[in-house]
């Protein structure tokens, strides 16, 4: 085994908590309903996911407007979730069978109806006015600048009882903490020192590249982009340098327990700012998300072009960090397309998520291959959805319920599901992918089971292999004797190349894992054949 710690070694699963298991029948997910499902994602058997730990979206008190990630009190659990007790229980559960917690932390904006943003909305001279970020209109009528926000339109919101303008980088009712106020700063490294003392094993930062805007509130360079969000070069109301200092302090505090780790995410379409989280590895966060690598469309070049870039920016001791999809994204079993190659598609990406050098994060669905749902707009509940409808349909189609079996609601509520049910989860299901072992499920336990007995996939280096035919991504993984290759074929076609591998170490590569079933076959001399959508995982040793 290997001696790398648990953030390196390790596959992380997103949660979305109202969306996974409910356990008491009003139709949304919560804490014991993940508790009741421990044993699929990890019971130390090979029947299991697997996975290392997971990550929960917020669970704070909340008045759900935006599912959590407009936090009302940041040292509580929402009673819709369950109690602190069901927390400490649900921590206590995983950490007994070897699984890491780590739970999200929305450290840049509060909800409107958070009592510290009350106060501050009061007067202009009440004690917390500063906690937020308040400003005087240009003139009147006009807000303090031009920028646009990340979820659209201005982020500043008028207030006539001040007769100022508050600042929300996302929605208007989640107003942005000011964090050149050293109360807030320091209440902030409170409420993770809270969550450490509990024994929480970490944290996904919301918005980290955010926390801080230009002091002047310069205006933004124009540029062209394909909706008003992009007509700006994001240079002043994000990925400020005082964000990163921030950052820092976090890891300081964080490392003063053991074996904790910080997941940033990082919300921008500039790849150098993830790699900014990076640091040297050992001053700014652990892993911090590499967005780019999300919003790839089905092209081997174009993953490779992304790792690569990654690979060749990332700091010396950083380390990558990928997922192909989360809870605000278009699903990967819908995005990355396919037709009647959908689900063959959905095998390459996973083995490619789960064989590159780096965490990967998986989010929960997108082992059994749940769809992008087509949720209609009058049952729709995301607030940029009902916002922008029918320009944009929101994020619920990547939250609908978790699709246990092919029962009633899909086994996840015996009440009324708070989103419906994607109707593919009659046959889209955790039980009958169970039973079928070429099932897309269990090509995800395979494959994370492979990387947990291979230090190669672990920790090894990554190399691509060269002058693959179009339409291939193939790379070695290599550390002391052990080396694995990873032969992908992204097209629809059987294609062959020749000399690559007997150039590499010459024939004697055996099959570890494949998807067309040729394990354990020493691979012929001389070359490689790669059926439609092929992956192919082989081994040699020096
Ligand atoms: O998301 C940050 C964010 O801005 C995007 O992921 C956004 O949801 C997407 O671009 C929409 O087009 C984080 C959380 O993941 C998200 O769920 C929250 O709504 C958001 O922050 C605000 O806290």
């Amino acid at each position: 085994m290997s001696d790398l710690p648990w953030w390196k070694r390790g596959v992380i699963y997103e949660i979305p908590v109202a969306s996974f298991a409910d356990s008491d029948g009003d139709g949304k997910g919560d804490l014991r309903g993940i508790i009741q499902k421990l044993d699929y994602l990890n019971d130390g058997t090979a029947s299991s996911l697997g996975v290392d730990a997971i990550w929960l979206t917020p669970t704070n008190a909340s008045p759900m407007r935006d599912f959590g990630y407009d936090v009302r009190d940041y040292y509580s659990i929402d009673p819709r979730f369950g109690t602190m007790a069901d927390f400490g229980e649900l921590l206590e559960a995983c950490h007994e069978r070897g699984m890491r917690l780590m739970t999200d932390l929305v450290l840049n904006h509060t909800s409107e109806e958070h009592p510290w943003f009350v106060e501050s909305r009061a007067s202009r001279d009440n004690p917390k006015r500063d906690w937020y970020v308040w400003r005087d209109g240009r003139a009147p009528g006009k807000p303090p600048n031009r920028w646009v926000s990340v979820a659209e339109g201005s982020p500043w919101q008028y207030d006539d009882a001040t007769d100022q303008y508050y600042y929300h980088a996302f929605l208007d009712f989640q107003p942005d903490l000011n964090w050149r106020n050293p109360e807030v700063r320091r209440e902030m490294l409170n409420v993770l020192e809270f969550w450490l003392d509990k024994g929480v094993d970490g944290f996904r930062l919301d918005l980290i590249n955010f926390l801080y805007e230009d002091e002047l509130l310069r205006d933004n360079p124009r540029r062209l982009g394909r909706r008003p969000y992009f007509w700006q070069h994001h240079i002043y109301d994000r990925s400020r340098p005082e964000s990163l200092e921030a950052a820092r302090d976090l890891r300081g505090l964080c490392d003063t327990y053991p074996d904790r780790a910080l997941m940033g995410e990082v919300c921008t379409d500039e790849r150098d700012d993830a790699v900014a989280y990076l640091g040297d590895g050992s001053d700014s966060l652990h892993l911090s998300f590499y967005l780019d690598f999300a919003r790839v469309r089905w092209s081997a070049e174009r993953f490779r072009e992304s790792v690569g870039w990654l690979e060749k920016h990332i700091p010396a001791g950083g380390w990558p960090c990928y997922y192909l999809n989360n809870h605000d994204m278009s699903r990967t079993f819908t995005r990355l397309g396919g037709g009647r190659y959908a689900e063959a598609r959905a095998k390459v990406a996973a083995a490619m998520l789960l064989t590159l050098r780096g965490t990967p994060v998986i989010y929960a669905g997108e082992e059994i291959g749940m769809p992008m749902s087509k949720v209609p707009r009058r049952v729709m509940k995301d607030p940029l959805g009902t916002k922008y409808w029918p320009l944009s349909h929101g994020r619920d189609g990547a939250r609908t319920p978790m699709q246990w079996s092919a029962e009633k609601n899909a086994g996840f509520t015996s009440g009324e599901p708070w989103l419906p049910v994607d109707p593919s989860y009659a046959h889209r299901n955790v039980e009958d992918l169970d039973r079928d072992p070429d099932s897309l499920l269990n090509w995800y336990r395979r494959l994370i089971r492979l990387r947990s007995e291979r230090l190669a996939l672990q920790a090894g280096s990554y190399r691509v292999i060269e002058d693959t035919p179009k339409g291939v991504y193939a790379y070695l993984r290599e550390s002391g004797e052990q080396r694995i290759a990873v032969l992908l074929n992204f097209t629809s076609r059987t294609v062959t190349f020749a000399k690559q591998m007997d150039a590499l170490y010459g024939a004697a590569w055996k099959t570890l894992v494949s998807t067309h079933g040729a394990e354990g076959e020493p691979t012929p001399h001389g070359g490689i054949r790669l059926r439609p959508c092929e992956v192919l995982i082989l081994e040699t040793s020096a």
